[in-house]
């Protein structure tokens, strides 16, 4: 296939962006290539600057659930710029935003616009101290929540407990005070908050791990965490930035059935554009500023288009419960057809569903943990991304990411996809 004008693209930018990418995994060295660069998406649909077509699995890592360029959700969105693009004061469409997300989760009785994940999760943890008057956090092994300080941290050599920087340019000093334990263990998290516990401000999780491909929580665990943290006086922090509006209406917290403290969001919530947000029980956000001492401003939080385009697409999941019907039946589907597959091509390998989050995996084994999905054959994964690449179908570039599955999927798609892998499992070197 012809990618000569991404070529020529990726060079010129490697000379003007670090790794020519303005986000590390776009850069697809997970997976041994060189980039793709995008003309436009429609729906399932996105198309390079060579005029290959593809059926897009990535959905911009989240943001397009109902599919790219959905006509629903743009709007009026040329009314809405010609009004002017951001103020610095407060507008009515931030209102709207906070009125569906407080109404969307229980937990939520309050809730600030960010412009990120990361920034919703960096707030959420100063939230958690300041409200406390603790410093200690828990995160746990192969969790993402965005790039602050505090949190680019994996579990030290054998010690599970004290972690150490996954990034240079983190000083030890910022990590001192963040725990990690292993997802799915709630013995690793006992052991902390037996020696921690009273110095706990906050316990932050993906609720269905999302960057480890896709990780589900043992009720037990989720619940055990729960407990702890009531039993504690420690802020539960669940980042629903991936799952928030995507596993179901009213996030991982509706089909869990787990109330956190603190919740963060991002992703969808901006139908496309930059946003964030993190919120949680009043008497908690009642210590951020102004009301509160604790400091977190943002020239652009709740930017009027980000809002309009949030609030569109959230309008849309409101009103049409068989979105997520129809992304869990496809999902059923794949891991259904995948299984086929895997039997057939006598593959190492298997698939993790969560509703309609789906991961396949070149691993065998009971995925449960960071420990287990590490030891997946992304060499394998490589080679499978490349051959459907080929075919016209845009994956995660990394085995630790789920496939994002939107509402503009068909089953033609799902059928086409699983032909597709049926063929490039019949060349992979297994
Ligand atoms: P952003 O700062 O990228 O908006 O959000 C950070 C974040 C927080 N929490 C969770 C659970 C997340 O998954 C993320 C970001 N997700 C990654 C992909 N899994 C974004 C893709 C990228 O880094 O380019």
């Amino acid at each position: 296939m012809n990618t000569s004008k991404s070529k020529a693209l990726y060079e010129k930018a490697t000379n003007l962006i670090p790794g020519g990418v303005n986000s590390p995994v776009r850069a697809f060295k997970s997976v041994g290539l060189d980039p793709i660069f995008i003309e436009r998406a429609e729906g399932s649909r996105i198309y390079d600057v060579d005029g290959n077509e593809y059926i897009d699995f990535i959905g911009s890592w989240g943001p397009m659930i109902l599919g790219h360029a959905n006509k629903e959700v743009i709007g009026d969105i040329t009314e809405i710029i010609a009004k002017g693009t951001s103020y610095g004061v407060p507008s009515p469409l931030e209102v709207e935003m906070a009125e569906l997300i407080v109404d969307a989760c229980p937990s939520v009785e309050r809730v600030r616009m960010v412009n990120s994940g990361t920034e919703a999760t960096m707030s959420a943890l100063r939230v958690a101290r300041g409200y406390t008057g603790r410093d200690k956090i828990l995160k746990f092994e192969g969790c993402y929540h965005g790039h602050a300080d505090n949190l680019l941290v994996k579990s030290g050599s054998g010690t599970i407990v004290y972690g150490v920087p996954t990034s240079p340019g983190v000083p030890a000093g910022t990590i001192a005070d963040t725990l990690v334990a292993r997802y799915n263990d709630l013995e690793s998290v006992k052991s902390i908050f037996a020696e921690h516990g009273k110095d706990l401000a906050a316990v932050i999780l993906e609720p269905i791990a999302g960057n480890m491909g896709v990780v589900v929580p043992k009720q037990e665990f989720i619940q055990g965490l729960r407990d702890m943290c009531t039993e504690n006086g420690t802020v539960l922090i669940i980042d629903e930035v991936i799952t928030g509006f995507r596993v179901a209406y009213g996030g991982a917290q509706e089909t869990l059935g787990i109330e956190a403290d603190m919740t963060c969001y991002g992703k969808i919530i901006g139908g496309g554009l930059p946003v964030g947000a993190y919120g949680g029980k009043k008497e908690i956000m009642d210590v951020v500023s102004p009301v509160g001492g604790v400091y977190q401003a943002g020239t652009l939080s709740g930017n009027p288009l980000a809002m309009y385009m949030g609030i569109q697409q959230l309008r849309i999941l409101k009103s049409r419960p068989e979105i997520y019907e129809n992304m869990e039946k496809h999902a059923i589907y794949l891991e259904e057809k995948l299984g086929e597959l895997i039997a057939k091509h006598n593959m190492k390998a298997q698939t993790v569903r969560y509703k309609g989050m789906i991961c396949l995996f070149f691993a065998e084994g009971d995925l449960i943990d960071y420990d287990a999905v590490k030891e997946s054959d992304t060499e394998v994964y490589a080679q499978y991304f490349k051959g459907m690449l080929e075919r016209g179908f845009l994956l995660p570039p990394a085995q630790f990411e789920g496939m994002f599955l939107c509402a503009a999927h068909t089953m033609e798609d799902m059928d086409a996809y699983l032909k597709a892998v049926d063929e490039v499992f019949g060349e992979l070197v297994k």
